[in-house]
């Protein structure tokens, strides 16, 4: 569709707006989705290309809000998707908080896919709202009977500027089974055995439901994409920055998913540093500059060193009492035939710039030398890749390994295992097992789903395959493989990212299959346990120059934000890409900072917000320069 098109469609669904389907929904409706921007964006991201973050110089309750920019025309906002919550035929109570950075309506809009294909967009409700105040959006809703590919988003009536959204809720009569939440954990049945986990990003987090099965069944959570570098890597930050080695960094994408596995005192397997795929090109060119050309090996060494201590660093910074028991530190370099990924520029076409940056695979090294330096002590360092029990992969795999291990640089190594129903036997998985094992290496498999594309969900085969797989994990491990976490690939079959395989052991609305029985029944009752309870890790893991800049009052007990600390232009307690973005603001006169807020990054003391402090506070996040150098203005 065209803009123009776009506009015109938009008009007419801002008329429908109010007129719709306006249906009580029952006392008894429960609570499906609640964001209140406390701790990340709550699952809602960019919706046309804008930017969604949170700010805490405004809020509705509590101390921050979802703050939508970088809009260049009015359907341009922020999107949350539907699955899992918004059902076809449904009718669902709508609850918002908005704000606009002018005057404007800001509109709530379904976007859906009906019975012929076409995309549909519809205006739940609007509400009009001017700078420095709150208005409230509040409807009930109809989900139309043949809409698929559901989705809710935020945009205005005709402005493109700023606007703010808090405290959102969507209740309605839950479209899931809450069966799995009576079974026994998971992470109890195989408590004797390894850690049990699965991968989540913020959007399959969203429901009340799969926080509910997380914190019932697992101990080891995977950012599904949150920690990767694409997510992670600021670009105009790190142009900002200015030394051409030293990238900018931000945990806002992780954030939501961070704070619910410290909060739920959940481990975190950290994933992941160093990837041919995810990583944006401009990462690897001059002046982090899309049109760049492609760095030297030097530069991109020093890049490696700075991205890997700014990650881990500002991991323990801001998450004290959250454990990231492993990282990947390195994924996928390694092709079927054994070879190493081919050099080139283009990663959708499997190329990596590392090899060809490197033209070797000694960036492999590199990167485990730096995780290694600058991990919290006892963080377990892994190599992670697929398809390794295909001969010559794994033995490549295994040679790398173990010159990395005589180095005492790795800890383990991580077998993705995206499997078909056709597609490994459980010999040749076992096979590898073996074979890993003979390192001494710990082994994870770490993204366990088995698809059976054929025969759909819960096929005989599918659960004989989970039989057959997840036993060999056990009988290996009985034998004295020392595997230390079983990890699946997502929640449900329904936010799969291989969902047309049906590939887990839940259904979309959550309920447990078969494959589910056969993980369950793998384990006698007589063996079950109960999971280790982790205790918060202790600040001592947090690097010495940072200890002065983490005062004692971050701990979880004591969430406010200490008042005058240096950097931290929102006064949240922490100091991190999101305070130099208030700062830029600021400096443009699009944001007020608190009296606290501007004490706290005056540092020439002139009264006023200056892009040096904002760039002072960057380097500091970095790492790059100390806390009194920050307040020196450096
Ligand atoms: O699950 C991830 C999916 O949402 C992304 O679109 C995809 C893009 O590469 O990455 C998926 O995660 C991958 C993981 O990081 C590494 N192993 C393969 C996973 C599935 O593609």
């Amino acid at each position: 569709m065209t803009f123009k098109k776009f506009a015109e469609f938009l008009t007419a669904a801002m008329m429908m707006v109010n007129a719709s389907a306006i249906l009580p929904v029952s006392a008894e409706d429960t609570v499906l989705h609640n964001a209140d921007f406390e701790s990340g964006t709550d699952g809602w991201a960019s919706f046309g290309g804008t930017s969604v973050t949170t700010v805490s110089s405004e809020h509705h309750e509590g101390s921050s809000c979802l703050y939508v920019s970088g809009r260049t025309d009015s359907w341009q906002g922020a999107s949350l998707s539907g699955e899992s919550i918004l059902l076809a035929g449904k009718t669902y109570q709508f609850n918002a908080w908005v704000q606009a950075s002018g005057a404007d309506t800001i509109q709530l809009t379904l976007k859906y896919t009906d019975g012929s294909g076409n995309a549909q967009y519809k205006g739940i409700s609007s509400a009009d709202s001017v700078k420095g105040s709150w208005a409230e959006i509040n409807a009930s809703y109809a989900i139309p009977d043949d809409a698929k590919d559901i989705l809710i988003y935020f945009q205005t009536s005709s402005g493109t500027a700023d606007f703010m959204v808090d405290d959102v809720t969507i209740k309605g009569e839950a479209s899931w089974s809450t069966g799995a939440l009576d079974r026994t954990p998971l992470k109890d049945v195989y408590a004797n055995y390894f850690k049990l986990g699965c991968a989540a990003t913020p959007a399959e987090l969203n429901t009340t439901i799969s926080q509910d099965i997380v914190k019932h069944h697992f101990n080891s959570l995977t950012p599904g994409n949150e920690l990767k570098p694409d997510a992670v890597l600021n670009q105009a930050g790190s142009q900002a920055i200015g030394d051409n080695v030293t990238p900018a960094i931000s945990l806002d994408a992780a954030r939501y998913t961070l704070k619910f596995c410290e909060e739920n005192h959940i481990s975190v397997r950290g994933h992941v540093l160093c990837w041919y795929s995810q990583t944006p090109d401009w990462f690897f060119k001059e002046g982090f500059k899309s049109d760049g050309a492609v760095v030297s090996k030097d530069i991109m060494n020093q890049r490696l060193e700075n991205y890997i201590k700014a990650v881990l660093n500002q991991v323990s910074v801001e998450f004290p009492n959250l454990d990231v028991y492993c990282w990947d530190v390195v994924n996928e370099c390694y092709l079927d035939d054994g070879s190493l990924r081919k050099g080139g520029t283009d990663p959708s076409n499997q190329e990596s710039y590392w090899t060809m940056i490197y033209g070797d695979n000694s960036y492999i090294e590199k990167a485990f030398t730096y995780a290694r330096q600058y991990a919290p002590e006892g963080t377990k360092l892994f190599y992670n890749d697929f398809n390794e029990y295909i001969p010559a992969k794994r033995d490549a795999i295994y040679n790398m390994a173990a010159d990395l291990k005589a180095k005492g640089l790795i800890d383990g190594i991580g077998m993705q295992s995206h499997l078909d129903v056709g597609y490994p036997d459980a010999n040749l998985y076992k096979q590898c097992i073996e074979k890993f094992n003979q390192l001494g290496l710990e082994i994870q498999v770490t993204e366990l789903d088995i698809t059976d594309y054929k025969n759909g969900s819960d096929s005989a085969q599918q659960v004989q395959a989970y039989r057959d797989i997840v036993n060999t994990i056990v009988e290996e491990k009985k034998n004295g493989a020392n595997i230390t976490a079983l990890v699946f690939w997502g929640i449900t079959d329904g936010t799969s990212w291989r969902k047309d395989g049906y590939p887990l052991l839940l259904n979309a609305d959550y309920s447990t299959k078969k494959t589910y029985d056969a993980v369950e029944a793998l384990v006698p009752e007589s063996e079950w346990g109960k999971a280790e309870e982790i205790q918060p890790t202790e600040t001592e893991t947090v690097p010495e120059t940072e200890t002065e800049t983490v005062p004692e009052t971050e701990t979880e007990s004591q969430p406010e934000a200490p008042a005058g600390r240096t950097g931290d232009a929102d006064c949240n307690g922490t100091v991190n890409i999101v305070d130099v973005i208030s700062i830029n603001r600021a400096v443009l006169g699009k944001e007020l900072l608190s009296d606290q807020g501007l004490a706290n990054i005056d540092f020439n003391q002139n009264g006023k917000p200056d892009s040096e402090e904002s760039l002072s506070v960057m380097k500091y996040i970095v790492g790059l320069i100390s806390a009194d150098e920050m307040k020196s203005g450096k």
